[in-house]
């Protein structure tokens, strides 16, 4: 019925699987994490529903149930370099990706959807974001991905691909809509931006050009590069400083 892939095998078991090899040998770090919980708060967020009418806010139990400390200056964003940034990553010892929390981990390169008859699982096929933008598995990136940039504090690091086609910072990408948007400024040292290259790739967008001179807008923007830039327009509003708060503002340590 759909075009994308239907749910994977074995769901239960390997969700339920993850979570314990997380929980025990990944990160033991993290500990008390229910994983029966978690498998329950995944299943009520789809089985037996309409897979065209599956939202972020579904996941709020599952991922109240998985979150755990991000540890600062360890957040690593991306696009188009998923393979890169995971080996880099080492399972969270280097950096931690979403993908390296248990948020992500649970879940990353499955599939699930569901179906209002039968098991309530649909096996065959699931909705792409083509289909319908509401499909179980786009909500849950949503709301982890907000949820993970919520969470990112010190050294903000986002590796990006200097060769895809769509530019290293495409628009309509979880990084731009759902990620950069919320950042917690008062928590952000400054940000790392690397552009990598494929070997023997072209070299489309680099440092200070392309989609990511447009990131680099975006961020000073949002801090104190901003600042430097009304020393030269002090009248114009942009620049104006809010009467009733010091000037001086955790943020102001922001810079690229
Ligand atoms: O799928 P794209 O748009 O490339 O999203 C990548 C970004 O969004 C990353 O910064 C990541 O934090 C988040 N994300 C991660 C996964 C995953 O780890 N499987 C999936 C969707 C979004």
């Amino acid at each position: 019925q759909w075009n994308g892939e239907g749910t994977s095998l074995n769901l239960e078991s390997i969700v339920t699987g993850r979570c314990y090899d997380y929980i025990q040998t990944v990160n033991p770090t993290v500990r008390n994490k229910n994983c029966s919980a978690i498998w329950e708060a995944l299943k009520q967020a789809f089985v037996y529903k309409d897979p065209c009418s599956v939202l972020p806010s579904d996941y709020e139990l599952l991922i109240n149930l998985t979150l755990h400390e991000i540890p600062p200056n360890k957040s690593l964003f991306w696009e188009n370099n998923k393979h890169l940034v995971h080996k880099y990553a080492n399972k969270g010892l280097h950096y931690m990706p979403l993908g390296d929390s248990l948020t992500g981990w649970i879940v990353d390169n499955l599939n699930w959807c569901g179906k209002p008859n039968g098991s309530g699982i649909d096996y065959i096929s699931c909705p792409t974001t083509e289909e319908c933008e509401h499909n179980p598995v786009e909500s849950f990136w949503r709301i982890a991905s907000v949820t993970y940039a919520k969470q990112s504090s010190g050294v903000i690091h986002t590796m990006l691909n200097g060769s895809a086609l769509g530019g290293a910072f495409p628009n309509n990408s979880f990084f731009a809509d759902y990620e950069l948007p919320n950042f917690q400024k008062d928590c952000v040292s400054h940000f790392e931006i690397w552009v990598m290259d494929d070997i023997e790739g072209a070299d489309l967008d680099s440092c200070g050009r392309g989609s990511i001179k447009v990131l680099e807008d975006i961020l000073s923007s949002k801090g104190p590069v901003r600042i430097l830039q009304c020393v030269d327009f002090p009248s114009h509003p942009e620049c104006a400083i809010p009467s009733d708060s010091s000037i001086i503002k955790p943020w102001m340590t922001l810079f690229l």
